[in-house]
């Protein structure tokens, strides 16, 4: 049947809003197929949902009966029909078959089951992960993270910030460290962006602000469950900010999301089991100093350290969802944060619970203060070079956060595993599919 003979293709959830009688395309996989003598039942799923299709012997034809009967489950097919009003009790309409046609064949044994009912380990799932998206749970993170990237770009156009896009391939370290990738690049070595720090600063002196969500590469051989080797980040940064202004943005990024996932995921909520309500703002602030405080007692943390994983889950126990901690110590904060005095840097960090969700501050500006950041933090000037050169151009004084996104899919969905609100994820033991 060529493409303009074919009735009109409708989706799983059009089908109960047509009209009886509408002839109409169906496509989809088939979920299951339930044969009872002259008539077989199948279900195709598609993005939206089931449509209950009737294959009746005398309607569609000896042939194409053996070959709806006999199709494995998962199998693509294309089905022509009439809605008709359904017998089923959970069915309102189906589709009674005129022509049924099998696009691409499923060989099982597939290695998982992706409607869910036999259950696979994470590990398992990941490795059919295309498979695996067919199943509706998995579907629907992805389906919030779609809003939510899309809420994303609306806040930051409509706040007047450009959308912009920074190397991954670079030649010299954007933030210092030692959690680099490093590949051959021709004859020299290449690394894979940490982050685009560097870049996004040296943005802020024509653009103003900026922002960009990409992916970003950390060598880092912690197998937690918020740790990845590759992750999305959403990085803003803008010339004339402060640090507090900065966090006031984060907080509208996140308060926007949530509202926006609220109105348009409302399925995808329900079938993930979660309830989503609007966090109270402002976003509770806690300084550095305050939370050291409230640990005190159980373990004797030293002004200056940073907080460890269980430190962070018993302040995750007292501010719950989410909370800024601000003025960190300097000395625990990378060279491009900007000193408050000696000791306290003008950077935060955006919490939900214990888990991290980003972190942030106002930058340095000044050329000479750079210099003497870096050499105190021990890295080669030579590295930073021509980052250094921009700070002659003009730097305006300038803030910025960068959050994963992973992460705060993770917050949202109740996602315990950063792996799961990832579509194929790396870390140290995973590098496929
Ligand atoms: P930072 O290194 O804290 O800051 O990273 C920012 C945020 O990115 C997320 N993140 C990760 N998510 C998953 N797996 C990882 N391995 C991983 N590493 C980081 C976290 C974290 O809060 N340049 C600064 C940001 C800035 O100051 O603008 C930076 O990269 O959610």
């Amino acid at each position: 049947m060529s493409v303009e003979q074919r009735p009109k293709r409708l989706y799983a959830k059009e089908v109960f809003q047509a009209n009886e009688g509408q002839l109409c395309t169906i496509r989809g996989w088939i979920e299951d197929i339930r044969p009872l003598g002259k008539i077989c039942f199948i279900t195709v799923r598609d993005l939206t949902g089931l449509t209950q299709i009737v294959l009746n012997r005398n309607a569609v034809g000896d042939e194409v009966f053996r070959v709806g009967n006999e199709v494995n489950r998962q199998s693509i097919v294309e089905v022509v029909g009439e809605i008709k009003p359904s017998r089923s009790k959970n069915v309102l309409k189906e589709v009674l078959a005129k022509k049924f046609e099998v696009l691409s064949k499923a060989h099982p044994p597939l290695p998982i089951d992706p409607t869910g009912r036999v259950a696979s380990s994470l590990d398992k799932r990941l490795d059919a992960r295309a498979l695996d998206l067919r199943n509706p749970k998995t579907a629907a993170i992805f389906k919030i993270r779609h809003t939510l990237l899309k809420s994303i770009r609306n806040t930051f156009y409509r706040l007047g910030f450009i959308e912009v896009n920074t190397p991954k391939l670079i030649g010299q370290a954007a933030e210092g460290g030692a959690n680099l990738f490093t590949l051959k690049y021709f004859k020299q070595s290449a690394y894979l962006a940490q982050s685009p720090q560097l870049y996004k600063e040296q943005l802020t002196e024509s653009f103003e602000k900026v922002f960009e969500i990409a992916q970003y590469f950390r060598a880092e051989k912690s197998n937690t469950l918020r740790h990845v080797c590759e992750f999305t980040s959403l990085d803003m940064e803008a010339a004339y900010m402060n640090e507090f202004e900065s966090m006031e943005i984060a907080e509208e990024v996140v308060c926007n999301i949530i509202e926006d996932v609220k109105r348009e995921n409302e399925e995808e909520l329900m079938i993930l089991g979660k309830t989503l309500t609007s966090p109270t703002r402002p976003f509770k602030r806690v300084t550095y100093t305050e939370a050291v405080e409230r640990l005190k007692g159980k373990k004797k943390i030293e002004w200056g350290e940073d907080l460890e994983t269980n430190d962070l889950r018993r302040l995750g126990k007292v501010y719950k969802e989410f909370y800024f901690i601000y003025d960190w110590p300097v000395v625990i904060k990378p060279f491009y944060i900007e000193r408050r005095d000696n000791k306290v840097s003008k950077s935060f960090d955006l919490m939900y619970g214990y888990l991290e969700l980003a972190s942030g501050g106002k930058r340095v500006s000044d050329k000479e203060e750079l210099i003497r950041r870096l050499k105190s933090s021990n890295l080669n000037l030579d590295e930073f070079k021509s980052h250094i050169q921009t700070f002659d151009y003009g730097m305006p004084p300038h803030s910025g956060w960068g959050l994963g996104v992973d992460r705060l899919l993770m917050a949202i969905t109740g996602l315990k595993n950063i792996r799961e609100a990832i579509l194929y994820p790396r870390d140290p033991k995973r590098l496929t599919p």
